[in-house]
């Protein structure tokens, strides 16, 4: 009986959560590029795999099997002529050579014409696709996206970011799931914080880099669902080698309606979270590439038992990692190095505001068991100062 009652109680939490079937971890898109057309026969399925998702990726498509039969044409034709008259004008003996015409008129013309022409029309049809890609209509939602090694971030226009997230059996174990409404155009402003990625969405046949100090944008439009359609995904990857883990930079793009988009992004708004929640979609959306929560040692150190223990710090001294310690640790990470990671430099979280860092420091004391106690540890001096000035 009781265990039937727990039952019916879960059953219906899950009711009311509307919006589970968007947390779904498992990226439909494999099965779903099954289900779609290729885009015409095995030469378009040799070069797209997959059909072009968005009008100005069917576009795109068309213009490259445009280019791509134009050349054949004539690379056929040209060069089947010239074997031809290699042949049957060959140097026979005993044959004089025939003295060639030095000029024809008509024929002149129409090897003018007909290259420059059909240059010109592939410009112009060229052209219309980079507008496409390249100019954002007035109605566009502006999405800011950063690149960083080896993660994606995307800020929504009210400040939200991605709480859902997607394991693929990598070791980056948070991918992203960005959501996009359907039919839309979105325009995303780019720049790196650290070194050189490139934002590829393939279905969309839309790529774009991105660079540290400097911003990039691209624009698209998203699909329209078929109905009883709840979402369609979307790879991300990223196309500029930008380190080890460059080959598990990606996250997913989920188009959903707009009914369900702006309901999603209510559920992103950290204004509704707990200090502890907020910290660990912040750690998921911004560290989780380093740091780990399980006690293995990443890329830095985990954060497993980290908070109000003593820190051991390149130079000999150490340090207890109490709040401003952290707070130092993420607005200015090089001021202490952790011993044994002097190699790698952790890039600076200047832009997360006090509460941000906050909620941070609240999931960190969730996962150390003196996650209450460091609270009133004596701050530590500032003597370490004379070590960081030995380097020269
Ligand atoms: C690019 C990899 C990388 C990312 C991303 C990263 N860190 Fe780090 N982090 C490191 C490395 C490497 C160290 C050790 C060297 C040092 O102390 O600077 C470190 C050290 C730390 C420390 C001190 C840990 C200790 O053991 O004493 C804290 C706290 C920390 N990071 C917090 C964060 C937070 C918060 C974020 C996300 C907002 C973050 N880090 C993102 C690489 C990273
Ligand atoms: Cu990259």
């Amino acid at each position: 009986m009781m265990q039937e009652a727990a039952d019916t109680a879960q059953a219906a939490t899950e009711a009311v959560d509307p919006l589970a079937a968007f947390k779904d971890p498992a990226i439909s898109l494999i099965e779903q590029s099954e289900q779609f057309d290729h885009a015409g026969g095995p030469v378009e399925e040799l070069f797209f795999r997959t059909a072009g998702q968005n009008e100005t990726a069917v576009f795109t498509d068309s213009l490259f099997l445009l280019t791509l039969w134009f050349s054949v044409f004539f690379f056929v034709l040209l060069m089947g002529l010239m074997v031809y008259w290699v042949i049957k004008y060959r140097r026979r003996p005993g044959v004089p050579a025939e003295v060639s015409p030095s000029h024809n008129g008509p024929l002149e013309i129409l090897w003018t014409v007909v290259p420059s022409s059909s240059m010109i029309i592939m410009f112009l049809l060229g052209f219309q696709g980079y507008m496409q890609k390249t100019v954002a209509p007035a109605d566009a939602i502006q999405l800011q996206v950063e690149g960083q090694k080896w993660d994606w971030n995307i800020r929504y226009p009210g400040g939200e970011q991605s709480a859902y997230f997607t394991s693929l059996g990598t070791k980056i174990n948070a991918v992203k799931i960005f959501v996009l409404p359907e039919d839309t155009p979105i325009q995303l402003k780019m720049t790196s914080k650290d070194v050189i990625h490139s934002f590829w969405i393939p279905d969309y046949r839309t790529k774009m880099d991105l660079y540290p100090n400097r911003y990039t944008t691209i624009t698209f439009k998203t699909e329209k669902l078929n109905a009883g359609e709840a979402y369609r995904d979307h790879w991300v990857f990223c196309a500029e080698y930008c380190g080890d883990l460059h080959s598990q930079m990606f996250g997913v793009l989920r188009v959903v309606s707009r009914e369900n988009y702006d309901k999603i992004l209510q559920d992103w708004n950290t204004g509704n979270l707990s200090p502890e929640a907020h910290g660990e979609v912040l750690f998921k959306s911004n560290c989780v590439s380093c740091h780990s929560v399980d006690g293995s040692n990443n890329i830095g150190p985990t954060w497993k038992n980290l908070y109000g223990y003593e820190r051991p710090i390149s130079g000999g001294t150490s340090v207890v990692a109490d709040d401003t310690y952290i707070l130092e640790s993420i607005w200015n990470p090089t001021k202490k190095i952790v011993a044994g990671y002097e190699g790698q430099n952790m890039t600076n979280f200047a832009h997360l505001t006090q509460e941000e860092v906050s909620a941070i420091i609240a999931y960190m004391k969730t996962l150390s068991d003196k996650g209450g106690a460091a609270e009133d540890a004596p701050v530590e001096g500032e003597n370490e100062e004379s070590q960081e000035s030995t380097g020269g």
